[in-house]
């Protein structure tokens, strides 16, 4: 089963000169291997790629000591909040329920890091592939032994908040809600203009006054608290809470770390909830991830936390509808077969519905749902025309290339609840003029396919502050990685990422990154699927 311990009973030991273990770290001197492509334009119009393979040599360290760590949600009350609390909980405590199909066991099914599995390498002896759980790579924490915790403008204490949720059955609400009694989300920031005004009705646990810098400290302690507490080296923060606004980037306000800082001590309006947390995780060194559409990452959020070498991610849980386009549309461009139209749709009825039922926060979801094609057409330009630098559109906007017209709906419907049912049409260009159309329909709850990544979220967060590197044998220093965890991509839908890079939105290439950066901590070489002993004599 799943939930099962793996870690404990399966181990990997790499037999090669270049990894080194000890009881504290396993180190790796490893090898990277890149191409750099110059293009050069020639008088008779013809372009050259001048393509030079370039090595470079890095050592990275991993500390094997598993810290114990906690896991804060900002709006642990909401479905996805309530719903990964009483699945940890009923894993931890082995606690099975009955449902229309008999005896239910729990599991993490849809978790990346506890349920899926990654090729380790052949077996000489049957030529066989070798796999081991993505978990059992490098030591991580086991969601069991988070121990959680959280804010929530609402107050409502975890056992109500999940049955309000409607998202599990009920004898497994019955079982885990004693455990739940006792938890009550911590009051949180609450600034009304960001979220719906639909929300009001649940804002009974806000923090006092109106000073921002006051609401800053506040959360520090908080982290403090709850890290002292329960006695904790770690604490990561994932942002579960109400898809907001987006916020204005505005000159002097937001757009570098000190002017962030002087925006919050002057209670600037357009420092939203979430960036709020973003300033107080960083200020604590707490990895905080943003789950959800909205821009709380402005420019001075993430030089704040480059300044501080602290961790952050983002944004928007990616679960469904947006992992599969990024799939299909990929499969599409790559097979040479030419989207033309992806048309979106989807109606849900939990809270999350409701929220983006206001037009300001649909306008953030519909952003973060509607990039994840752009740099997979944009990578193809037989099929699509390039931008042209400088060229301006009809109406007057910078030309961004040909792409495959792109709308996203989404309906509030109380009565389907979490049953969230999303459709797409992809409407392609075949050979000669033909047309393809591919409909897709997924109905399922949203929160499930959610919930577990929360969890990766906070186990590749927390492994990545224990991965440090030196670039080259003239480094003498080991180096954090650098603080936007781009490596997180594979489940969020809009990746931050290190300002002046390329977002990749293609989930095999997320998936391989992040595979491939394990296995270059354990001084693997990556994946290449090459498998050449299959192909030659
Ligand atoms: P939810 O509406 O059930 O829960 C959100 C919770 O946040 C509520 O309990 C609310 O009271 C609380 N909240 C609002 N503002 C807050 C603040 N400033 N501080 C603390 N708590 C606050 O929503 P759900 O379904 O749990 O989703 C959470 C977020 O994740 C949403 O932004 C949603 O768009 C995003 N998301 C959800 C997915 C899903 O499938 N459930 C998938 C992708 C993203
Ligand atoms: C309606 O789309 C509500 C949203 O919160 C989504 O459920 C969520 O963003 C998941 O979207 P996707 O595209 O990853 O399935």
């Amino acid at each position: 089963p799943t939930n099962a311990r793996h870690e404990q009973r399966e181990f990997i030991r790499v037999n090669s000169d270049k990894v080194q273990y000890t009881n504290e770290a396993i180190t790796t001197d490893y090898k990277y291997l890149n191409t750099h492509v110059e293009k050069v334009h020639h008088d008779d119009g013809t372009t050259e790629y001048v393509a030079t393979p370039i090595e470079r040599q890095y050592q990275f360290k991993t500390e094997r000591k598993v810290p114990r760590t906690g896991l804060m949600m900002v709006g642990w009350g909401g479905n996805n909040g309530t719903t990964i609390t009483a699945t940890i909980l009923a894993n931890k405590h082995n606690i099975t329920w009955h449902n229309k199909d008999g005896v239910q066991v729990p599991n993490y099914y849809g978790s990346l890091v506890r349920a899926s599995t990654i090729r380790l390498g052949t077996d000489p002896a049957t030529g066989k592939d070798v796999w081991v759980p993505f978990s059992n790579v490098l030591p991580m924490v086991h969601p069991n032994d988070l121990v959680l915790g959280g804010w929530d403008i609402s107050g409502l204490p975890m056992d109500q908040a999940m049955a309000r949720s409607k998202v599990l059955d009920y004898d497994l609400q019955r079982q885990v809600a004693p455990y739940m009694a006792e938890m009550k989300p911590l009051a949180s920031v609450y600034y009304p203009d960001f979220i719906a005004q639909n929300q009001e009705e649940r804002a009974d646990n806000t923090l006092p006054g109106q000073s921002k810098a006051a609401h800053v400290d506040q959360i520090r302690a908080d982290i403090r608290e709850f890290k002292r507490q329960n006695n904790l080296d770690k604490v990561i923060v994932v942002w579960t809470a109400n898809t907001e606004r987006y916020s204005e980037i505005l000159a002097g306000v937001n757009d570098t770390a000190d002017n962030l800082l002087k925006a919050v001590e002057q209670n600037h309006d357009e420092v939203s909830p979430s960036t709020i947390f973003a300033i107080a995780c960083i200020l604590e060194n707490a990895p905080y991830v943003n789950g959800a559409p909205q821009n709380t990452f402005v420019p001075g959020c993430i030089e704040l936390a480059e300044k501080h070498k602290a961790f952050i991610g983002g944004d928007d849980l990616k679960t469904g509808q947006t992992k599969v386009k990024s799939v299909l549309a990929e499969f599409l461009v790559n097979a040479g077969i030419k989207p033309l139209s992806i048309a979106s749709y989807n109606h849900l009825g939990n809270n999350d519905g409701y929220n983006l039922s206001s037009q300001r926060q649909f306008k953030s979801k519909e952003i973060s749902k509607a990039s994840v094609v752009d740099d997979c057409c944009a990578a193809n330009h037989l099929l699509y025309r390039p931008a042209v630098p400088g060229k301006k559109t009809a109406d007057g906007k910078a030309d961004k290339g040909e792409h495959p017209d792109h709308c996203i709906v989404i309906k509030y419907q109380p009565a389907v609840g979490d049953q969230k049912v999303a459709m797409d049409d992809y409407t392609s260009e075949l050979c000669m003029g033909g047309r393809n159309r591919l409909y897709v329909t997924n109905l399922c709850e949203d929160s499930l396919l959610a919930s577990p990544l929360l969890l990766d979220l906070t186990i590749l967060a927390e492994l990545m502050t224990r991965i440090t590197y030196k670039a080259g044998a003239d480094d003498k220093e080991w180096n954090s990685m650098y603080s936007v965890l781009s490596l997180l991509s594979y489940s969020l839908k809009a990746p931050v990422v290190k300002p002046g890079t390329d977002v990749v939105n293609s989930l095999n290439r997320q998936r391989a990154a992040c595979t491939n950066f394990l296995r270059a901590c354990l001084g693997l070489a990556p994946e290449s699927d090459l498998l050449l002993e299959t192909r030659v004599w």
